[in-house]
Formats: C-alpha cells, sequence, structure tokens
C-alpha cells in the first residue's frame, strides 16, 4: 500500500462507497450511502465537542465584494481562489457575489452589528457548511476539492488579547481530543510567517502523516488578534464606558479528516474504522444450512438485542451470498468486529468474534458476559489502531543536524525536525536549497544551549522546525 497510497485511495473510495468522483466538475465529488454515515457519525462526535462551549449557526453562502475585499491581506490570499457569481438569471448583477471560500467576511460584518457591550463577549459561533476553493493545485478526492463539503468553521470575539490567546489554547485541546477519539496521529506546529492564515497574527496547525510520508494538514487555529475587528469595525464599550477592538480566533476542519482516518488505519483489505464512527460496530454473520437455520437466525436476533441494549450498532448480514463474499465485505468496509453464528456453535454455546485489525479468531460464550466481551473487544481494538497509528508517525520523524541529509530523509517517506534560528529569510533559505515546505516551530529550545541553527551555524538555535513533503 505505501508503494501505491495514491491508487489505493482512490480504489478504497470507490470500493468502500465513499465517494464518487466522476461528477462533472472537477474538485467536487458525490457523498456516497457509506462515506455519508462515516461523514455523519464523524459530524456528531465533533459537534459534542464543539457545543459544550460554542453555539452553532448558519450564514449564507454569498458574499458581495465589497466585504470580501475589504481585508485586504485576507483578499490577497484568497483571490485567486474565488469563485464568483456575476449574474441572476440573464441580468448581471449589480454587485457581484463571492461563493464563500471561508466565512470571515461574510460573518464578521454580522459581528459588528451584534457586539456592543462587554456583555456580549465573548462569542463563539460555529456553522458546518460547503466552502468553494478554486484550487489550482492537483486536486484529490477529500483531501484537496474544490468544494469543501463538510468545512466545520468556528468564529470568536473577545475582550482581551489574553482571552484570545486562552482559546487559541482551548482549541487545540478540542481537536486534539477529537483526533485522539478518532485515533489520528498529528504534529502540532506554528506556521511561519509565510504560511500562516491570511489576516492572522498567527497560525497554530494540525499535520498528519500519510502512509507515503507526505504530511495533510489537517486542521489549523488561526489568531486573528484585531485585524478583522479594525477591518470591520467590530468594537465593545468596556466596563469603564472605552469603546475598543475585539480580539479573534477562528479555527477549521475539512473533509481531509476523513481522508485522514482513512489513510492513517487502512490496509491491503480495505478500511479499519475507529469505532466512534463506524456505521456498523458489530456485524453479525449466520453460517447457515438447512438443518438448524432458523434456530442460528434466531439466535442472531437476539444477539442483535442484546448488544443493540448496550449501545453499539449492530447488523446481521444474511445476504443469501456465500459466507467467503460476507467475510470479503466485512473487512472491505472496516466493521471493526464480526461474529460467526453456525449451528455447532449454538450447539456448542459460543460465537467466533474476530477484530478487523488482528484478524484472529476469538471464542465467546454465549451467555450474560457476551456484551462486555464485545465492548472489551471493540475498546482494545480502537487502542491499537491508535497505538498503531501513532508509532508510524513517531517512527517517522527524524531528527538531523545536517542540512544536506534533508533530501534523502524526507525522499525514503519522513518528516524530519531540526534546529533553527527562527529567522523568516533563513527558513525561506532552507526551504528552497532543499525543496520541502517547513510545517512551523515543533518546539521551543531553551536558548541557552549553544545549540545552531541547521543553516546558518553562527546563529543560535531557538526551536525545532519541521520540514517535509507536503500534500
Ligand atoms: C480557514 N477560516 O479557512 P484554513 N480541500 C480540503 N480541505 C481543505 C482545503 C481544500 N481545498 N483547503 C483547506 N482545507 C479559517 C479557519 C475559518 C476556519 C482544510 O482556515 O484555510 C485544511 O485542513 O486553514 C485546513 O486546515 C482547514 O481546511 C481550514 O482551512
Amino acid at each position: 500500500m505505501v508503494e501505491n497510497f495514491s491508487e489505493w485511495f482512490h480504489n478504497i473510495l470507490e470500493e468502500a462507497n465513499i465517494t464518487d468522483s466522476r461528477y462533472p466538475v472537477k474538485g467536487m465529488a458525490i457523498w456516497m450511502p457509506y462515506g455519508f454515515q462515516i461523514r455523519k457519525y464523524t459530524l456528531e462526535l465533533l459537534k459534542e465537542l464543539l457545543d459544550k462551549d460554542n453555539e452553532e449557526v448558519l450564514f449564507p453562502m454569498l458574499i458581495p465584494e465589497t466585504e470580501l475585499a475589504k481585508e485586504g491581506e485576507h483578499v490577497k490570499g484568497f483571490e485567486d481562489e474565488v469563485y464568483w457569481v456575476t449574474k441572476g438569471g440573464q441580468k448581471d448583477l449589480n454587485e457581484q457575489l463571492a461563493l464563500r471560500p471561508t466565512s470571515e467576511t461574510a460573518i464578521y460584518p454580522m459581528y459588528s452589528l451584534w457586539i456592543r457591550s462587554h456583555i456580549d463577549l465573548p462569542i463563539k459561533y460555529y456553522q458546518i457548511v460547503n466552502t468553494f476553493r478554486y484550487e489550482t493545485k492537483h486536486t484529490r478526492p477529500l483531501i484537496r476539492v474544490r468544494e469543501i463539503s463538510t468545512f466545520k468553521e468556528a468564529h470568536t470575539a473577545h475582550a482581551t488579547k489574553q482571552e484570545a490567546k486562552e482559546q487559541v489554547d482551548e482549541y487545540i485541546e478540542l481537536y486534539k481530543e477529537f483526533f485522539n477519539n478518532l485515533g489520528i496521529p498529528y504534529l502540532i506546529s506554528d506556521r511561519p510567517s509565510w504560511d500562516k492564515f491570511p489576516g492572522a497574527d498567527y497560525t497554530m496547525a494540525f499535520d498528519t502523516i500519510m502512509p507515503d510520508g507526505k504530511t495533510l494538514q489537517i486542521g489549523t487555529i488561526h489568531n486573528l488578534g484585531q485585524t478583522f475587528a479594525k477591518t470591520f469595525d467590530i468594537t465593545f464599550e468596556d466596563k469603564d464606558g472605552e469603546h475598543k477592538y475585539v480580539y479573534q480566533t477562528c479555527a477549521g476542519l475539512s473533509d481531509r479528516v476523513i481522508a485522514a482516518m482513512i489513510a492513517n488505519h487502512g490496509d491491503e483489505k480495505g478500511l479499519r474504522l475507529p469505532s466512534m464512527v463506524a456505521p456498523t460496530q458489530v456485524t453479525i454473520i449466520p453460517i447457515l444450512f438447512k438443518k438448524g437455520r432458523e434456530e442460528v437466525l434466531s439466535k442472531c436476533m437476539e444477539i442483535k438485542k442484546n448488544l443493540e441494549s448496550v449501545g453499539l450498532r449492530v447488523k446481521i448480514d444474511d445476504r443469501d451470498i456465500r459466507p467467503g463474499k460476507k467475510f470479503y465485505d466485512w473487512e472491505l468496509k472496516g466493521t471493526p468486529i464480526k461474529i460467526e453464528l453456525g449451528p455447532r456453535d449454538l450447539e456448542n454455546n459460543i460465537t467466533i468474534a474476530m477484530r478487523r485489525d488482528k484478524l484472529e479468531k476469538v471464542e465467546l460464550p454465549l451467555d450474560d458476559s457476551l456484551a462486555d466481551n464485545i465492548l472489551d473487544l471493540i475498546e482494545k481494538y480502537d487502542e491499537d489502531l491508535k497505538t498503531t497509528s501513532w508509532k508510524f508517525l513517531e517512527d517517522h520523524v527524524i531528527f538531523t543536524t545536517n542540512l544536506d541529509e534533508i533530501q534523502e530523509l524526507i525522499e525514503s517517506g519522513n518528516v524530519v525536525s531540526f534546529n533553527w534560528c527562527g529567522d523568516d529569510e533563513c527558513g525561506k533559505e532552507i526551504e528552497e536549497k532543499t525543496g520541502y515546505d517547513i510545517l512551523g516551530i515543533y518546539e521551543e529550545l531553551d536558548g541557552e544551549s549553544g545549540i545552531k541553527c541547521i543553516n546558518n551555524n553562527q546563529e543560535e538555535a531557538k526551536y525545532i522546525a519541521l520540514i517535509a513533503k507536503t500534500y
């Protein structure tokens, strides 16, 4: 799979009924029923986390050109990626309307109307919408699309700089919890100034590593400072009657989360879904013969009910096809647990369970302990998926003090960490010399260590930074 990750990924999306990319607009695909279910459970998981401290809203998709153009740096960052609506029927519109590439310029003019006093703060809204970006880089299903169909964007406003910083840290914790639930490993870094979100003071990014060693940015949190507040005139009256600009943050995730999950856990047989988002968590496969058929089926129904009563999503695969074909489908679809039941098992009062990752048979007694035993298997399965993925990531982050070694390390499938002085010009020079992207600052050094920058041996290194081949 590692040798040909791209092909594997494209095939699995189609074979497992996740997306269909044959839609006749480049970069836009259809969520197929199985993919839609995975998407649904993934969203539920995220919403549960966000709803603790954020409120969901829904803004229109079209943004007037005057609003989009207001924030100079922001518009410059997006100008080549915006789709425009210029006509209503046959008539040219008085003002062209942008299909949102992201919603700062839709939301913040309204924040300016809504926020009046310090008691209106903080404001923490999020929405789950589709956004449009006319990407010029090679498009890939879920990974780089032109219609991001599941954009989860949060936008906050605060009275103080400190609160905005704390909000960034809170979103980092929230995203960690979200990715941990999905067993997706990540590297968190402070993006270099030339790669931060247009209009942000700084950007904190989550990157995962794909099986081919390239990294994928799977989530970003931006501290916007007062840039947008000044542009959109978002002010409040503080306790002393003074008018002040708010401080803002925004954070976003996309369809890439599902791409990362598929890529991190999948194997040559198909998907291996974390239980939280698996549409079916346990598949029961009856092994049917003429004799004892009814008894086996009725026991399967009983097991299904029993497992559902502890909250599991269970299906009986009673299709009239060979069991071998059912096993094949179960492996492809990545359901965490399969249990088999035939007439002889029924006689012996046992069932044969199998985890999708280990593919080893486990005999479980058909008694009151069954639900607990299955829950236990699922817990271990999730834990092992996560451990395996994290191990892969950790094994593929390699430190070097030699600039000339970077290329070889990256080309053999790694992300490289190195000592860096943190200077912009030096960083760009490293990117130019190596041909790869600096992801950002991963760790701060104490500055007293005498460690030198990888590129400029005279300069003290202040940070450990990451560099990689990126999607
Ligand atoms: C913001 N504003 O927009 P961001 N295809 C798939 N996923 C993508 C694509 C694409 N073409 N482009 C970006 N992403 C801020 C925060 C509101 C929310 C994913 O930030 O431009 C990336 O994983 O960094 C990215 O981290 C995330 O969307 C947010 O996009």
